[in-house]
């Protein structure tokens, strides 16, 4: 082969590569692309504003800060930009923590350092020498790298830079992703490939993937990550794993990302050669204190422990006739020296208790109100059962004022179609966040709790179950992009809308075209009520096919625990469906304040979307509409399906305004979602018509297949699992 052939053959291999790469690398590089600002006055009246970088102190987190900087405005601006110590010349960006700043720059701020905390930043124009600068500032140096991140974000998504003054700061300390990641490189409910943490060849390689992980995490505020599963291996607290541990610690922590560890309740015995686990004990007091010393030897910055005990077949205190408020206290005994805490999961329900499973975390839990020590904090999941695609808040938020409470949502899509159906989540968080727990009276709202204001505490914290594997666009959906993203400005602030949030999002992962946001945003905002139509419309929930939670399962009821089987949930029988859960059924409502109880307990003031959560009501139930619940309920089937179909047509219009890539992964996956729609509406109606006897009401599509068919359809290898 002669030498010009050779390089033909290289060039049109390469043509056929590069156009993958460069749409991977958007797939990859989620909402920091950094893309080349296409309306050139926007770009021009930047680089007007924007001259030189003025970085002041040389610590990893500035390093860091200023290598954002550079990547992002050499992308954004199409230009190098170069660093320079001083400000002689006009528009430099100035970079430093409040102790770095000297006199004459300092006298451009007024009372901004005062109304933030250590985490906020400060945005500000200012003028040295009547020459115009921009000062990214804050008290600690990862304040500004948080400044640096709200800045690019204000580029990112075309916004004024004229005479800038934002200071902003987190309202919540813990915010934080829990991975659900095994030791093996799988994910327990893990819909995007596997653990991005690649054990086998830490801790001597540091995959470039952990710094774009903790770019990504830091450029939206979260501060913290718990690596491994809630149903956690003993073996993440042996010197083998801690010593990879360390290393993804070190690799974070320019990033103001603190590590946290699942800790298995039973590691005494089962690393530590004890007999027993019993928190009385004083080998196994001394054992975990000894091990809380060997990780902050390693990690002195090392956040705590989650765990998960007494739940789900997991080892605990009670396996010991010991309580949570043993087992949490002895573990936050250990940490406390090194300034550590620990996250108690609250997420319990027994196959013994024949009560309501809605009512057992707060029946277990609330008593012990007041009784842990100060560097515990429960973690409650947003519903009492289990991260359905809607639920009533958990009661608990509202009945342990003496205990700060963490909110627990879940990112990744366990009962939210996994990673083919699009839903954006912070609509889901935002209800929850938003709901009234009436505990000091209206208004009192399930936030106020998580951020500590209504009841004064120290610790707050919010908790995040990771949608991220190493799949090459994280999330394995380009939108679950948007659910991370979203959790964490979530976590940041918890007030903020979701809609700004979503718009944010597209600006930065896409386009700033108004033409696309629009529609684009609008299919966002739907799409949390559209899965809830096709899947558990008007308050049912857990009616997923058992096990790994994919598609439909009503029927399923031959499960060994009662309140794992969804005939539990929905109870459909000829008289009606739904779980009474008011004062004249389980009476779950009581577990709410005395305000809210009287709303749920009533058909005529409970919100419809949450009826039959709480009421077992006959088919022809007279709906607000009035169509028959029968009838309601299957146009509501319907209508989800229609919203699916809606969004298709919204996103078929997208073609010019992003890749090609990602426009047609987000097109193929939403024909799934369509697909997976119909079939939940099918056999769910199928499969109640048998007790209604009804004809399903005009206007919803006949099902195409039988529901034998649908009860025959088995998944053994659905991911997550
Ligand atoms: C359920 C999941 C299970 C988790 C459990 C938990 O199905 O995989 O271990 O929650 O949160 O939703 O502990």
């Amino acid at each position: 082969m002669n030498q010009s052939f050779f390089l033909y053959i290289i060039l049109q291999l390469y043509l056929l590569i590069a156009p993958c790469n460069i749409s991977a690398q958007e797939d990859y590089k989620l909402w920091l692309q950094y893309k080349k600002i296409q309306d050139n006055k926007i770009a021009s009246n930047y680089q007007s504003k924007i001259y030189r970088i003025y970085p002041l102190g040389n610590s990893e987190t500035i390093q860091a800060a200023t290598k954002e900087l550079q990547q992002g405005i050499s992308g954004l601006l199409d230009r190098k930009i170069a660093l320079q110590q001083s400000t002689n010349t006009e528009n430099m960006l100035i970079l430093g923590n409040k102790s770095s700043l000297n006199e004459a720059i300092l006298k451009n701020i007024k009372n901004e350092f005062d109304i933030i905390n250590e985490e906020g930043y400060i945005i500000k124009s200012i003028q040295l020498k009547n020459k115009k600068h921009l000062l990214i500032t804050g008290k600690t140096d990862i304040g500004v790298l948080y400044g640096v991140f709200n800045f690019l974000k204000l580029l990112q998504t075309n916004q004024s830079i004229e005479n800038l003054a934002i200071t902003d700061a987190p309202k919540i300390n813990v915010r934080i992703l829990n991975h659900w990641d095994n030791l093996n490189g799988t994910i327990e409910r893990g819909y995007a490939g596997s653990s991005l943490w690649n054990w086998h060849k830490l801790p001597e390689f540091i995959d470039q993937r952990y710094i774009d992980y903790a770019r990504a995490n830091a450029s939206i505020g979260i501060n913290g990550t718990v690596l491994n599963n809630v149903n956690a291996s003993a073996l993440i607290l042996t010197p083998q794993y801690l010593e990879k541990v360390e290393a993804l610690a070190n690799t974070f922590r320019p990033y103001g990302i603190k590590v946290y560890l699942t800790a298995r309740f039973s590691a005494p015995i089962e690393i530590g050669g004890l007999k027993t686990a019993d928190p009385y004990d004083t080998e196994v007091i001394n054992w975990w204190e000894e091990k809380a010393k060997e990780i902050y030897l390693r990690i002195p910055d090392f956040g705590g422990f989650l765990v998960k005990a007494n739940s789900e077949g997991q080892p605990g205190p009670q396996n010991y006739g010991r309580n949570h408020v043993d087992g949490a206290n002895m573990l936050a005994d250990a940490v406390a020296p090194f300034g550590g805490i620990v996250m108690w999961r609250a997420f319990v329900y027994s196959e013994h208790d024949v009560n309501d499973r809605a009512k057992q975390a707060y029946s277990e839990f609330v008593p012990y109100d007041g009784q842990f020590k100060k560097n515990v904090i429960l973690q409650v999941k947003n519903g009492a059962i289990d991260f359905q695609p809607r639920e009533p808040f958990h009661p608990m938020f509202g009945a342990m004022p003496k205990t700060p409470l963490m909110m627990e949502f879940q990112i990744t899509q366990e009962y939210l179609g996994f990673s083919s159906h699009l839903v954006y989540l912070p609509k889901l968080f935002q209800e929850t966040l938003e709901s009234d727990t009436y505990q000091k009276g209206k208004g009192t709202t399930v936030v106020k709790i998580i951020d500590g204001s209504l009841n004064n505490h120290k610790i707050t914290g919010i908790a995040g179950v990771a949608n991220i594997g190493n799949d090459i666009n994280w999330t394995g959906h380009p939108f679950a992009q948007a659910n991370w993203y979203g959790f964490g400005r979530q976590a940041w602030n918890p007030y903020l809308d979701s809609e700004t949030i979503a718009e944010d999002w597209l600006r930065m992962t896409f386009s700033n075209e108004e033409n696309f946001i629009k529609p684009v945003k609008e299919m966002m905002l739907e799409s949390r009520e559209a899965i809830v139509n096709y899947m558990t419309p008007l308050g049912l929930h857990h009616i997923m096919d058992t096990g790994h939670h994919y598609g439909p399962g009503p029927w399923v009821s031959t499960l060994s625990r009662p309140e794992w089987n969804p005939v539990y949930y929905h109870k459909a029988d000829t008289k009606g469906i739904g779980f009474d859960r008011s004062k004249t059924g389980s009476n779950a409502t009581a577990q709410y304040a005395a305000e809210l109880a009287k709303i749920f307990d009533n058909t005529a003031s409970c919100p419809e979307k949450d009826l039959l959560w709480f009421h077992h009501l006959s088919w022809d139930y007279k709906l607000k509409n009035g169509e028959t619940l029968w009838n309601g309920l299957a146009l509501k089937y319907q209508e989800g399906v229609n919203q699916v179909e809606k969004m298709q047509t919204t996103w078929d219009q997208m073609k010019n305004y992003l890749d090609e890539t990602r426009f047609k992964e987000v097109q193929m996956l939403l024909n799934i979602q369509r697909k997976e729609a119909k079939w939940w509406r099918d056999a769910c109606l199928l499969y109640f018509q048998q007790f209604s006897g009804k004809e399903l009401p005009k206007g919803v599509e006949k099902p195409t297949q039988t529901l034998n068919y649908f009860q025959s359809l088995k998944f053994p290898f659905a991911p997550g699992n």
